[in-house]
């Protein structure tokens, strides 16, 4: 896919703030640190359109962020943030269950879970409700640059059989590091989002200019 403008809209508080263009939507979950914010800049090729919270775990917020006149990626708030109160992760559990139950737009859910460790149970939680909504998704393997390639079978295993992964549910391998999987991945999204897949004629120079470990 051709990226030609992206754009940070909205932290969202609420459905009302969300966008009414009816774009489809490509939302990103996983714990905090597991690098949502990470992958988001390396699709884009941004070095830092979408910052990491400066109080991980805090925000609770779905972050909105524009692609062309194509879609929109939306940054959900880490989950498994050690010192948030009960009360705080009852709010999480509320607006992001309610976004996935009611929004229309909504095409793909991308779960990342950190290749290097087996699923926690909030990851298996999150696993299981979007099942449970019978939503579009994938589940990407974060950081893979650091685990070494002959363990790559054995990890991608242990996530599949901790997630309970049927076949088709596809488990992408993804570094914000290398770029691994970042290709496979728009094509993926290009597919949930029904936008005409990758533009052979991309000029080679705009990937390698921003290529760099920002
Ligand atoms: N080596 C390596 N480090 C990564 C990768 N992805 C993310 N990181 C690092 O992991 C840390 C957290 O990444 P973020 O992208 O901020 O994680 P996040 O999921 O957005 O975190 P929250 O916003 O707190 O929910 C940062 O220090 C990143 O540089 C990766 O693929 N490889
Ligand atoms: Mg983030």
């Amino acid at each position: 896919m051709k990226i030609k403008q992206t754009e940070f809209v909205i932290s969202a508080v609420g459905p009302s703030q969300f966008p009414e263009d009816g774009l489809p939507e490509v939302a990103l979950a996983g714990r905090s640190n597991v690098g949502k914010s990470s992958l988001i800049n390396k699709m884009l090729l941004r070095r830092n359109l979408a910052r990491t919270s400066s109080q991980p775990g805090k925000t609770q917020t779905l972050n909105y962020y524009k692609i062309n006149d194509d879609l929109y990626f939306v940054d959900f708030p880490g989950y498994g943030y050690a010192r948030v109160s009960k009360t705080e992760r009852q709010a999480w559990g509320k607006m992001i269950e309610q976004y996935l139950r009611d929004r229309d737009p909504l095409k793909l859910v991308l779960q990342l879970v950190d290749f290097r460790h087996p699923p926690s149970a909030e990851d298996q939680k999150m696993y299981q409700w979007l099942s449970h909504y019978e939503i579009p998704m994938c589940v990407v393997a974060t950081k893979t640059d650091k685990v070494s390639r002959s363990q790559w079978p054995k990890h991608s295993k242990i996530i599949r059989q901790t997630l309970g992964m049927p076949g088709h549910v596809p488990l992408m391998l993804f570094s914000s590091e290398t770029g691994q999987g970042r290709d496979e991945l728009w094509s993926l999204i290009a597919q949930a989002a029904e936008i005409p897949s990758n533009d052979p004629s991309e000029p080679r120079n705009i990937m390698q200019e921003t290529e760099d470990n920002g």
